[in-house]
């Protein structure tokens, strides 16, 4: 069944930022659901299968900020 995780980012300060991350970790194969919460700086993303941190990191990466961590 889907998992959700939510994870750190940082360098996000403004609702374009918001779209751009959300658009990146959208197109993730098995990617279902994608919330980024700009005040708290996470994204929380349920997936079908649990996503390997890597494929993340390389989505936030694209998007021009950082992955900071699990949460
Ligand atoms: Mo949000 Mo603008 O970082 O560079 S403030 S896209």
């Amino acid at each position: 069944r889907p998992v959700t995780q939510t994870y750190a980012i940082t360098g996000m300060t403004c609702e374009h930022c918001v779209k751009a991350v959300t658009e990146e970790l959208t197109v993730l194969s098995g990617v279902e659901e994608v919330r980024v919460d700009l005040a708290a700086g996470t994204a929380t993303v349920t997936s079908a299968e649990p996503l390997p941190v890597e494929r993340v990191r390389a989505a936030i990466d694209e998007a021009g900020y950082e992955l900071a961590g699990g949460v």
